[in-house]
This record gives structure tokens, C-alpha cells and sequence, in this order.
């Protein structure tokens, strides 16, 4: 099989280093890998793979001379905004973490467990989904398959990790006593109903972004969804409650089996045992987890779920390797 070269932009952040991570697990077919970052954290060496790498500075012709195939970019919205078109311009296809190019229409917005037939339409960006909206559409696809969905209740409970290393740090500070300096309140010992900056009509931007790809991944502009986003004082795993109005009705049992048998979820229920996913079990786990599933009995085939994965490994790194993964499977006409 071809061997391809990979590029890793952001490599030293929270996301970039769990890519590497992800990389070391998965072994994809690739013969080179380069790593970049801002100069800041130009020339830190890096152990990946039994070898040591050097950080280079990601620049206007960084990506020159080195037959690169594929870049993940995880540095931040307004990098990708600049750097994103410069790769795909050299033939690279970018897999971009940031918000910048999610809603573009020319740009697939893709889960691999969703709706991995939309990679193909690429024009050299590929973007991946915010990490709340994937836990969420990898439990609502077999529902939406099944029954058809006519509303969606979101609620989260976000961990720091979200916000990169400077929110991982900010919990951190709080428990040594110290002020935060990411978030706009303390986050140790606090709940904050605000991720990402204020909109006009009220909501965040995490509640807007959470809405609109959710809309853009499932492929319907009908689906009537509301959403509220909140960080809580925990360090790695979303949680997230859902509350679904189905279009048909189901019988419970049923529907368990159909999330049950559904890819990259699983379901854990067993509430006479008190079991239900919870934070501290999904981290560092590629799957999403489900549970508390149960009947909201003031509407019609309303459902309430709760799900829980680790925010930087399926809602980020994971979730970017595999399409990385099935577009070289892709490519090789697999
Ligand atoms: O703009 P957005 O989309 O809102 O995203 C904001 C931030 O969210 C994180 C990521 O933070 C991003 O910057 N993020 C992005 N997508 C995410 C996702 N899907 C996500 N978090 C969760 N899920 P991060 O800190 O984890 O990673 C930032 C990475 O981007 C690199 N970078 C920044 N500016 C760059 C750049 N790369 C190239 N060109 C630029 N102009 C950044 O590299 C990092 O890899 P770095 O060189 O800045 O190195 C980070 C190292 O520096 C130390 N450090 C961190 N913060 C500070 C700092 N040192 C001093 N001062 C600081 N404020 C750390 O020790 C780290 O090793
Ligand atoms: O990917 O938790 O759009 O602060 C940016 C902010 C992910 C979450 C994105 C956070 C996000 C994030």
C-alpha cells in the first residue's frame, strides 16, 4: 500500500498532542510526519513514534518541498482561517478541529459513524465537528434513522480541557487558590452557564454551533433544536442531557437495542446497579457512551438520554484520525 505524509498543525496544544497520541494507537500508513506550532514552540523536540521531532514554525511555506498528503490543524479559529486555504492551495487536504470552516457549504462537516459519505465532497478542507455536537449525533443517527426526529432539548456539562491547555490550567489555578485567567470566573467549585462569546439573539456561540452542525451533519434543516452549554469544574469528558422528540413511536426496549447495536456507542444502563455513564469512566476512551435512557412522558415519543464522551479524544483527535483514516481508505478505492 502507498505511504502518505501527514502534518500536524497545533502539535503542542491539548488537541495536537492527543493526535499524536491517537496516531501512536492507530498506526496509519504514512511515511512522514511533520509537526507545527506557532514560534513559540518552534524547535522543542517532541518523542512520537520511538523517534524525536522537532517543532517547526508554522509559516507561508512551511508546508513547501515535503509532498505532504494530509494536515490536521488544531491551533485555533483564526489560524485555520489563514493557514487552512494555504495547505489545500498545495494539494494538501486540511482535517481542520477549528470553528472557521464548519458551516461553509463547499466544506464537509463529517463523523465518520454519520455521514462519512460526505468526505468525498471535499474541495481540500474537511472539517470536524465541535466536540459537544459529536457525542451528540453519534447517539441521535439511529435514533433519527429509526423513528425520525421532530425536536431536540440540549443541555451540557463541559469539561476545562474544552477551552485547550489555558482551560485545563484555569481549574488547576482554582484548586491551588489562585485567579483564573481563561475564563471570566473562577471555574474550581463553580458552574458557568457561558462557552465561547455572547451572541445577538442571547445564545453562545457553543449553543449556536451545537445547533446548526447538528442540522448540517444529519443532512435536515427542519429539525427544530435548542441548546444551552455549561462548563463545570471537571477536567476531561463532556456530559451532556438530551432530550429527543421522536417522530413514531417506540417501545423502550427497542430502542435501547437500536443504540445498543448502533457503531462507537455504547450503552450503559443499569440503574438497579447505579450504572450510567459518568466523566471519570469515558476518559481516554474512543467511544460515547449513553445512558439514564428513559421516557419523557409530557409529550408525545419524547426520550431523555445522557451522554458522555472524552471531549479531546472523540470530540476532537479521534474523531479527526478517523477521517483521516477513511479517506486514505477512500483513496486506496476501498
Ligand atoms: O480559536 P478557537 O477555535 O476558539 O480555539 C482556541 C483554542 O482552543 C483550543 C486550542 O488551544 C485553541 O488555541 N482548541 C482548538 N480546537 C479545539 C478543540 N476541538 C481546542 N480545544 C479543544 N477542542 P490549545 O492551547 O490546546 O492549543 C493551541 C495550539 O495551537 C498552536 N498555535 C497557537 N497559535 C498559533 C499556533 N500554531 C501556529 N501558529 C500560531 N499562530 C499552539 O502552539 C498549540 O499547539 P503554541 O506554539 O502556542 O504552543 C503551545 C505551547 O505553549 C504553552 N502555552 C500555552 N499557552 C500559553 C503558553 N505559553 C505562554 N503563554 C501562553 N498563554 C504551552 O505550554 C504549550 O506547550
Ligand atoms: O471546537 O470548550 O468550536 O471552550 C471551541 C471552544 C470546542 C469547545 C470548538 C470550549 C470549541 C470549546
Amino acid at each position: 500500500m502507498k505511504k502518505y505524509n501527514i502534518a500536524i498543525v497545533g502539535a503542542t496544544g491539548m488537541v495536537g498532542r492527543k493526535f499524536l497520541q491517537v496516531l501512536e494507537e492507530r498506526q496509519l500508513p504514512v511515511d512522514k510526519y511533520y509537526l507545527f506550532a506557532s514560534a513559540r514552540s518552534a524547535g522543542k523536540v517532541v518523542p512520537f513514534m520511538g523517534k524525536n521531532y522537532t517543532v517547526e514554525e508554522l509559516n507561508e511555506t512551511c508546508f513547501d518541498g515535503k509532498n505532504i498528503h494530509i494536515a490536521l490543524f488544531s491551533a485555533g479559529a483564526s489560524v485555520s482561517k489563514k493557514y487552512a486555504p494555504i495547505a489545500a492551495a498545495k494539494g494538501i487536504v486540511v482535517i481542520d478541529n477549528s470553528s472557521a470552516w464548519r458551516m461553509e457549504p463547499d466544506v464537509p462537516l463529517v463523523v465518520p459513524e454519520v455521514n462519512p459519505q460526505d468526505i468525498m465532497k471535499h474541495k481540500g478542507i474537511i472539517a470536524n465537528p465541535n466536540c459537544s455536537t459529536i457525542q451528540a449525533v453519534v447517539a441521535l443517527k439511529p435514533l433519527y434513522d429509526h423513528y425520525g426526529i421532530k425536536r431536540i432539548v440540549y443541555s451540557t456539562y463541559q469539561a476545562v480541557s474544552g477551552a485547550g491547555l489555558d482551560g485545563y490550567m484555569d481549574l488547576e489555578r482554582g484548586i491551588r487558590g489562585e485567579n483564573p485567567q481563561k475564563f471570566p470566573y473562577p471555574i474550581f467549585g463553580n458552574v458557568i452557564p457561558h462557552i465561547d462569546v455572547f451572541l445577538e439573539n442571547g445564545y453562545t456561540k457553543e449553543e449556536m454551533k451545537m445547533i446548526e452542525e447538528t442540522k448540517k451533519i444529519l443532512g435536515d434543516s427542519s429539525l427544530k433544536i435548542t441548546a444551552t452549554t455549561v462548563r463545570v469544574p471537571v477536567f476531561h469528558g463532556h456530559s451532556e442531557s438530551i432530550n429527543v422528540e421522536l417522530k413514531k413511536s417506540f417501545e423502550l426496549e427497542e430502542l435501547k437495542n437500536v443504540l445498543a447495536k448502533s457503531p462507537g456507542l455504547i450503552v450503559v444502563d443499569d440503574t438497579d446497579n447505579n450504572r450510567y455513564p459518568m466523566a471519570i469512566d469515558a476518559e481516554d476512551k474512543d467511544d460515547v457512551f449513553v445512558g439514564r435512557i428513559r421516557r419523557d412522558e409530557s409529550v408525545e415519543n419524547g426520550v431523555n438520554l445522557w451522554v458522555v464522551a472524552d471531549n479531546i479524544r472523540k470530540g476532537a483527535a479521534t474523531n479527526t484520525v478517523q477521517i483521516a483514516e477513511k479517506l486514505i481508505s477512500l483513496w486506496e478505492g476501498r
